[in-house]
């Protein structure tokens, strides 16, 4: 009477046939599923993993544009990169919220990151090495979670979908401040010109792995699709992203390094070269050039962060005690 067959990857779950059939009817039917709801394990649980990973994701992704804050080239470059990172801490907070409604403590998220058990985004693993690389940033990376997040505004599970809205016009700003730099650079002398196209030659791939393994190797997508979570499959967005920034590239001047990009008539979209998949595990698995610096950063902010948490718990003590002595 238990079926094992109809839920999330680790197959723990057990819930009756019948309840998951009326489960699958409310998301076939678009209903947002909220906090409360009933839901099976694996749907909360696929959430927790995919939310969380996302909130850190925003939160990490602060380090390497961070690290180009004082180097700006001008005031106006520095207070709109400033926003921008600013946005990505409250990306990172409401996402944290989201999943926290799920039953999930935003500490034991934290200590799954800092432990290595959660994931992050493979981009945050590369390092920033010129003031290009903030501008190629949010025209290809801001660019990439845009083209993924859009569909997430759809997340069958409501705080995600509510809180990608607002999330995605930030990212929309992103994308448009990075690529008016790229674009400035590339207009610029052939030294400035020359460091876009450095930046662009380093970040092409690392950017199309942002959108996850090929389909055959994804093995959420099938589940996460079922229920709503995902609108699109890893390599459907893979390809709108390239279909989108080709011409982008094109009409800067700039060339994506990829000799074996080419427009399928056929297909109406890009075909590309192969990508690294060697490469794109290595770097989830924990072993990017930035990895360690990113961990010891984050592990570095919490430790420091402990007598602010404390002090709001203390804080937040006394008020409630004040208020029961006044009832
Ligand atoms: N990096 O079965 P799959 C941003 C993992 S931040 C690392 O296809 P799924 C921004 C995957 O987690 C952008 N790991 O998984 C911030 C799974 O491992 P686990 C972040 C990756 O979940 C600051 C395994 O590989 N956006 O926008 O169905 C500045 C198998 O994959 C990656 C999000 O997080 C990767 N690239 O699909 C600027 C969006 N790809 O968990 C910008 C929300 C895969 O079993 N997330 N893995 O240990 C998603 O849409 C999906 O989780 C993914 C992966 C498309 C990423």
């Amino acid at each position: 009477m238990y079926s094992q067959g109809l839920i999330g990857a680790d197959n723990r779950t057990e819930e009756t046939p019948e309840f998951l059939a009326r489960f699958q009817k409310r998301i076939d039917a678009e209903e947002k599923i909220e906090p409360k709801d009933e839901m099976p394990e694996g749907y909360r649980r696929t959430l927790v993993r995919q939310i969380g990973q996302h909130a850190h994701s925003e939160i990490v992704g602060m380090l390497p544009e961070g690290n180009w804050i004082t180097r700006a080239p001008s005031l106006r470059r520095k207070a709109a990169l400033l926003a921008k990172v600013q946005d990505e801490g409250g990306h990172g907070l409401y996402l944290y919220s989201a999943a926290e409604t799920l039953g999930v403590s935003r500490e034991e998220m934290t200590e799954e990151l800092l432990s290595g058990k959660a994931k992050y985004s493979s981009i945050f693993n590369y390092p920033t090495l010129s003031w290009a690389d903030m501008g190629t940033i949010g025209w290809l990376v801001d660019g990439a979670a845009i083209m993924n997040q859009i569909p997430l505004c759809r997340c069958s599970f409501g705080p995600y979908a509510r809180a990608m809205i607002r999330v995605c016009k930030e990212e929309s700003f992103h994308q448009r401040q990075g690529y008016e730099i790229v674009m400035t650079l590339a207009q610029g002398t052939p030294e400035q010109k020359a460091m876009a196209q450095d930046s662009l030659n380093r970040w092409w791939w690392p950017s199309l792995m942002m959108f996850g393994p090929h389909d055959a190797d994804s093995q959420h997508s099938d589940q996460s699709m079922a229920w709503k979570i995902k609108r699109f499959t890893n390599d459907e967005l893979r390809q709108k992203f390239i279909d989108a920034t080709v011409p982008q590239a094109e009409y800067l001047g700039l060339t994506i390094p990829d000799p074996d990009l080419k427009w399928n008539e056929d297909k109406g979209g890009y075909d590309h070269g192969p990508i690294d998949w060697d490469e794109f595990w290595r770097v989830v698995k924990g072993h990017g050039p930035m990895a360690k610096d990113r961990i010891k950063a984050r592990k570095k902010a919490w430790d420091d962060g402990a007598w602010v948490r404390e002090a709001a718990l203390a804080h937040a003590e006394k008020r409630r005690a004040r208020k029961i002595a006044a009832e």
